[in-house]
């Protein structure tokens, strides 16, 4: 039986020594030291032996199974090192590899030009406010003195989802939400941009989506100098100092008066020129004074406060600013296109 046991041992102390990896010494510990092993089967075998030999018997088994389970451990930390400087010296970074290019996003052109447009009315004291898209027919045209029946609340202009309820078709409505909610009381100085839904047929310069700036500024002695002044202001501040703007008379339900905005035309400055059809001046946003139906529908008392209010197309400015000639451009995704206006 002793002999047998030295053998065993010389056995595993050959094949411990010959192991490479510790997959394979996790073989060899279960082959000698597991349930099914030899060491297992011969002090299973000690039941067979006298009562009085078991105890010295089970000793020198013990000894040899903790040789070997010694032997193990101090292979194993053996093979550890190995397998840890083996995967270190193969996953060794060459450091002299030129790096895979990292792809970085930027801002959309048309989310910089509203951001910068938000950055100067702010500067202004203005505030920005926001609302839903989905808007009740009764926010976007009633309180806009467009009632029922209105030409331009037509069906065919606009996307209705019922009866009452459509994808709004200005940001208008954002103001009157923002009115009713200072309960007839003034000062009200706030900006609304946001995307605005037209029926539309898409092509280089229109588009059923787009988004618009909407200002508005109603308290006591607000006048159309005021809305010339701010207007004047903007356009410097966005096109160039050297750049005039010009009114023209026009008509919004919404306002009274109402005007049509030009700018100095910024490809010819004023000569003339095929962008401005030889007139020297760029249509480039709406405006007008409060109508005081607008003002009484939200609570205001059209005597003692007047407002002034102008909505322009982002999409428009960004065009004529960056020299965009196709408007779809903002909505077709081509990097080529984006990658143009990559700020640092
Ligand atoms: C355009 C013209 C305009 C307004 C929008 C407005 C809002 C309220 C009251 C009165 Cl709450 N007016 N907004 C006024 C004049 C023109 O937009 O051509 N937009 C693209």
């Amino acid at each position: 039986m002793k002999e047998k046991l030295e053998t065993l041992k010389t056995e595993a102390v050959a094949q411990i020594t010959a192991t490479e990896t510790l997959k394979e010494l996790n073989d060899v510990r279960v082959a000698y030291l597991g349930k099914k092993g030899p060491i297992t089967e011969i002090m299973q075998g000690m039941k067979n032996l006298p009562a009085e030999e078991r105890p010295q018997f089970g000793a020198i088994v013990n000894v040899v199974k903790n040789e070997i389970a010694q032997l193990i451990e101090e292979r194993q930390v053996v093979l550890e090192e190995k397998e840890v400087n083996e995967k270190l010296s193969k996953e060794q970074i060459d450091i002299t590899l030129p790096g895979a290019p990292i792809k970085i996003g930027s801002r959309h052109l048309l989310t910089k030009t509203v951001e910068d447009i938000e950055d100067l009315f702010i500067s202004l004291g203005y505030s920005v406010a926001e609302g839903p898209e989905v808007e009740s027919d009764h926010h976007n045209f009633e309180m806009l003195n467009l009632p029922k029946g209105h030409p331009a609340r037509d069906m065919q202009d606009s996307f209705y989802i019922n009866e009452d309820t459509l994808l709004r078709t200005h940001t208008s409505p954002v103001q009157v939400r923002t009115l009713l909610k200072h309960g007839g009381q003034g000062p009200v100085k706030i900006i609304c941009p946001g995307k605005v839904f037209r029926r539309d047929d898409d092509d280089a310069t229109h588009s059923h989506q787009f988004m618009q700036v909407e200002g508005l500024v109603v308290d006591e002695n607000v006048s159309m100098a005021d809305l010339k002044g701010t207007l004047e202001l903007f356009v410097k501040k966005t096109f160039g100092e050297s750049r005039e703007i010009r009114l023209r008379p026009s008509f919004f339900p919404f306002t009274e008066p109402s005007v049509e905005v030009d700018l100095s035309c910024i490809f010819c400055s004023g000569k003339g020129c095929g962008t401005c059809k030889q007139t020297g001046w760029i249509e480039i946003l709406g405006a007008g004074m409060v109508h005081p139906n607008v003002l009484e529908m939200a609570g205001f008392d059209s005597k003692k406060y007047t407002g002034f209010a102008f909505g322009m197309g982002v999409e428009r400015i960004a065009m004529l600013k960056y020299g965009v000639t196709d408007i779809r451009g903002f909505y077709t995704n081509d990097v080529r296109f984006l990658n143009q206006f990559k700020r640092n």
